[in-house]
């Protein structure tokens, strides 16, 4: 059995909890109903990028198996999942002036439908790194901001339109440091453009990943302006995005350590959430890159900050890890970036809170097991690392929430399901779900109870999950 040590305290009944996804990473399918290609089509097919040579053509067949995922979140009792949309279904050839695919439309708002009327609150990703292949074709994608910007926000547009009406909680980029710094700097990630020649025919990783970063922003900024001046009044929902950063913490109380702490922050989160909160590029950052930091136009800049304003909120996974010496604090998981160090959740989330004063959703919180090593899906089902994991942060979520007073509206697990780990192909597995490749099959995990009794027992929670309230293990 599973003990979940309720402390005296809940978190408020409207706190959102529910898992996370992206479509390129779950839903298969890339022929389908007049879908456009996307930028990590074909690159994951080039021989070497992922680790088992693996594609996201098939993944976890979500586009077929839809239903069947809802069912899943049922089953946990969820009361939100976040997922993304794929741009190239909406508009396959992405641009302002390229037509909308209805088909595409109609599975999405299927879907929202779906989660509605089972009473699941709809959290909607619009970036989750899946560019329009076009768009990389066309212009380069992320490098030319005075395209991209104006054909995100009209993609932006349609899918407020037509989904806006349901949906009240957006986030228009997932993780634009992954963007910039994997796609365009170390090219582990499509369109996979670096200095490295070894890796890549095209790219300058001292300039490019500036850029890109430069464009993210700017498209948040006025997809955000577009929602806030023709949408907001009357969908009455909110928007922000989702950042990623390792948290890091000075190794001693030196003056130089705690700068090298601060500036790890610096080129991480705060290369967006400063201009996007705090209206400027972090002052390192300049430093660093000089010239190679875009500027913002007086025009631009204007728009940036008002887009960090009032009611914006800030979306934020957090890995945690410290290795101050070679030494690391926390238990590896299965990929080299990935530590489990709960007390630096609650840290980061103080940190953010003090430093940018908005609400915070933890957009995606997951770790990964050594899933392929196991026998047997029994034995993979019992992957009490993930559930040690996730007893960690989720003390550390309700003591920031309840005993520090940072304002976190949501969290959500990272994933519902094991899926395409990207340059990781399928080799591994972040789900609270285990995925059978072979059958499709799902079965929940230990940790995907864990977290379903745990929100159960600290939400104050009117809809109950129909897992049974303790876990025996065989
Ligand atoms: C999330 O990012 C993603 O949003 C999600 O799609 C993904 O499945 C999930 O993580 C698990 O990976 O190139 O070795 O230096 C998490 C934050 C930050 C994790 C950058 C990988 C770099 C790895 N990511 N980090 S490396």
């Amino acid at each position: 059995m599973i003990a979940t040590n309720a402390p005296p305290y809940k978190l408020p009944t409207d706190f959102l909890w529910g898992f996370a996804t992206a479509s390129f990473q779950i839903e298969g399918a890339t022929d389908a109903d007049g879908r456009g290609k996307s930028i990590w089509d074909d690159f994951s097919k080039i021989t070497g990028k992922t680790l088992d040579g693996r594609d996201g053509d098939v993944a976890t067949d979500s586009y077929h198996r839809w239903q069947e995922d809802l069912d899943l979140l049922v089953q946990y009792g969820v009361k939100s999942y976040r997922f993304s949309i794929s741009w190239s279904r909406i508009i396959p050839s992405g641009g302002r002036e390229d037509p909308v695919n209805e088909a595409g439309i109609e599975f999405y708002s299927d879907f929202i439908d779906g989660l509605l009327a089972r009473g699941i609150t709809p959290f909607v990703t619009l970036y989750h790194w899946d560019l329009p292949q076009a768009l990389h074709d066309r212009y380069l994608g992320w490098l030319n901001k005075g395209e991209i910007v104006l054909d995100f926000v009209r993609y932006a547009k349609v899918c407020f339109e037509r989904f806006g009406d349901r949906v009240k909680h957006w986030l228009t980029m997932n993780e634009p440091w992954c963007i910039s710094i994997l796609g365009y700097g170390r090219g582990v990630f499509a369109p996979g453009r670096s200095s490295d020649r070894l890796r890549s025919p095209e790219g300058n990783s001292s300039t490019e990943p500036w850029i890109a970063g430069h464009s993210v922003i700017l498209s948040h900024a006025y997809a955000v302006k577009l929602y806030r001046e023709e949408f907001k009044a009357k969908q009455g929902g909110e928007i922000g995005i989702t950042l990623n950063g390792d948290w890091a913490m000075p190794y001693d109380d030196s003056i130089q350590n705690i700068e090298a702490a601060q500036h790890a922050l610096d080129v991480a989160i705060g290369w967006f959430a400063d201009p996007i909160y705090l209206g400027q590029y972090p002052a390192y950052m300049k430093q660093m890159l000089g010239d190679r930091l875009p500027d913002f136009t007086p025009e631009e800049l204007a728009v940036v900050k008002e887009a960090g304003g009032e009611d914006e909120f800030q979306g934020h996974v957090e890995y945690t890890f410290t290795r101050p010496d070679g030494t690391q604090l926390g238990t590896q998981a299965h990929c080299a970036w990935l530590q489990d160090y709960a007390p630096g959740f609650r840290d980061l989330l103080n940190y953010l809170y003090k430093r940018y004063r908005k609400p915070i959703y933890v957009t995606e919180n997951g770790f990964a097991v050594k899933d392929e090593d196991k026998k047997t899906v029994e034995e993979a089902l019992q992957d009490d690392d993930r559930v040690q994991y996730y007893r960690g942060v989720t003390s550390s979520l309700l003591a920031a929430v309840k005993e520090d007073g940072v304002d976190v509206r949501g969290y959500f697990g990272w994933s519902l399901l094991d899926n395409f780990e990207w340059a990781d192909g399928y080799v591994t597995r972040f789900g609270v779900t285990y995925v059978d490749y072979e059958t499709q099959k799902r079965y929940p995990k230990d940790s995907g109870k864990f977290l379903s009794q745990w929100f159960k027992e600290h939400v104050d929670n009117d809809k109950p999950s129909s897992i049974p309230a303790t876990i025996v293990k065989v």
